[in-house]
């Protein structure tokens, strides 16, 4: 049964758990768990040398649906569901969004978008699983929305977090008070983010509660990690559907309990599209205590972002949450930013894009204090430019941290 305390099996001892994955993992791969860090890896280069459905393990016939990645780095990633998929995820997305505090009969306002990302038809299958009303508002129409979450009283929010805060500031320029909505939960995710957004948006919509969802279409979408409403401590992992690793991004060797790395999954009943150790790119670590709330699955902790939006400035490694975290210890700052990447010489070069929380900042002084943290932060001079209010580009989806303009230049 589902409970917000959590299904038996997310309660599972791990000798048990270890067992059901060890059964799944010789079902599907015939691999015995002991030598999976023995058995290759499956890349994202594999997958995009196979586009679109070169890896599917049934015939494109027998899919009931098809999704894909957004592709920020070259063609999107083409994934695959049989009728079982579409039920093991949507299950799974019940089971993630009732961690996340959703009840039946709770209204979800639904502003990913529909279509081929996953998280518009994810968040939507999950809530109608567990007998929640869905208003499948989708991305966009932005001062809509806040309209919608007015007249229709939505209690959860599904968005983007950066879309969760463009959708606050629509509702402030409708002259609604946020105060008197009926926001009770936000189920963000698609994108990292740290505390400090997550007190922003706490702020900017009084009443909710935000919780942090974690995937990939390449497994299934949302419904691989998800935060609990009690504890928001680490993301648990789906484990008896999803094996779990962390790896060196160098040498690609397993690394212990707590060190950062490389996530790596692997699926363990997916039908159409299978991957042995997916190596996704996104860098976080795991822990395998068990969680206050009851759950042994293993969490994902210090999730910062993929690794190929890593930038090396003057030999220091800075990715955008790092400059994320920073900002937003920075009185005065709007929690919009973005990193511009240029190469006017041998080297890589960064500005750091931000704006005043109000017209009435002192623009020079905030610039000033800024450029400050990130030096005694980064230990380089990073430059720093303050726009105007409204003045850093916005996203309905996934907000774009680095604008890449090393060919440009
Ligand atoms: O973004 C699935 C999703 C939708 C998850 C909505 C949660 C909510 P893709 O479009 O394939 O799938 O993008 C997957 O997004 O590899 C990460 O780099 C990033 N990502 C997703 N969620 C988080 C998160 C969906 N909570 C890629 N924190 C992943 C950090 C995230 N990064």
């Amino acid at each position: 049964m589902r409970t917000s305390a959590g299904s038996d099996v997310e309660q599972l001892p791990r000798s048990a758990l270890r067992e059901l994955q060890s059964e799944r993992l010789r079902s599907v791969f015939g691999i015995e768990l002991e030598a999976l860090a023995e058995a290759p890896f499956t890349s994202k280069a594999a997958l995009r040398e196979a586009y679109p459905f070169g890896l599917l393990r049934v015939p494109v016939s027998s899919l009931a649906r098809v999704h894909a990645s957004s592709g920020t780095h070259g063609k999107p990633t083409v994934v695959g569901y049989t009728r079982a998929d579409l039920e093991v995820w949507t299950e799974l997305m019940a089971r993630c969004m009732t961690m996340a505090g959703v009840q039946p009969g709770m209204l979800v306002h639904n502003a990913n978008t529909y279509g081929l990302f996953t998280g518009g038809h994810g968040f939507h299958q999950g809530a109608e699983r567990i007998g929640a009303t869905v208003i499948p508002v989708s991305g966009g129409f932005t001062a809509r929305q806040a309209m919608l979450l007015r007249d229709l009283g939505g209690q959860v929010l599904v968005s983007t977090p950066s879309y969760a805060l463009v959708i606050a500031q629509a509702v402030r320029d409708a002259g609604i008070d946020p105060s008197s909505l009926s926001l009770e939960l936000g189920l963000f995710g698609g994108e990292p983010w740290t505390d400090g957004l997550r007190a922003e948006i706490e702020r900017e919509l009084p009443g909710l509660r935000a919780v942090n969802f974690y995937g990939l279409s390449e497994m299934c979408g949302p419904g691989v990690a998800t935060e609990c409403l009690p504890v928001r401590d680490g993301l648990h992992v789906n484990e008896d559907h999803f094996l779990v690793e962390v790896v060196d991004p160098e040498t690609g060797s397993v690394l212990e309990e707590g060190s950062e790395g490389e996530l790596v999954f692997t699926t363990l009943t997916k039908e159409a599209m299978p991957l042995l150790r997916y190596r996704t790119g996104d860098i976080g670590s795991l822990t395998f205590e068990p969680c206050e709330c009851g759950r042994t699955f293993a969490r994902i902790r210090g999730l910062r972002g993929r690794r190929d939006d890593m930038l090396i400035i003057r030999g220091v490694n800075i990715y955008p949450s790092n400059v994320e975290y920073l900002l937003l210890s920075v009185e005065d700052v709007a929690p919009h930013y973005q990193l511009v990447v240029t190469r006017p010489g041998a080297m890589d070069e960064l500005l750091v894009q931000c704006e005043p929380a109000s017209v009435d900042v002192n623009v020079e002084g905030l610039r000033e204090r800024v450029e400050t943290l990130l030096r005694e932060h980064t230990g380089i001079r990073i430059p720093v430019e303050v726009l105007e209010p409204g003045g850093v580009q916005r996203s309905e989806g996934k907000a774009v941290r680095v604008v890449d303009r090393r060919a440009a230049s």
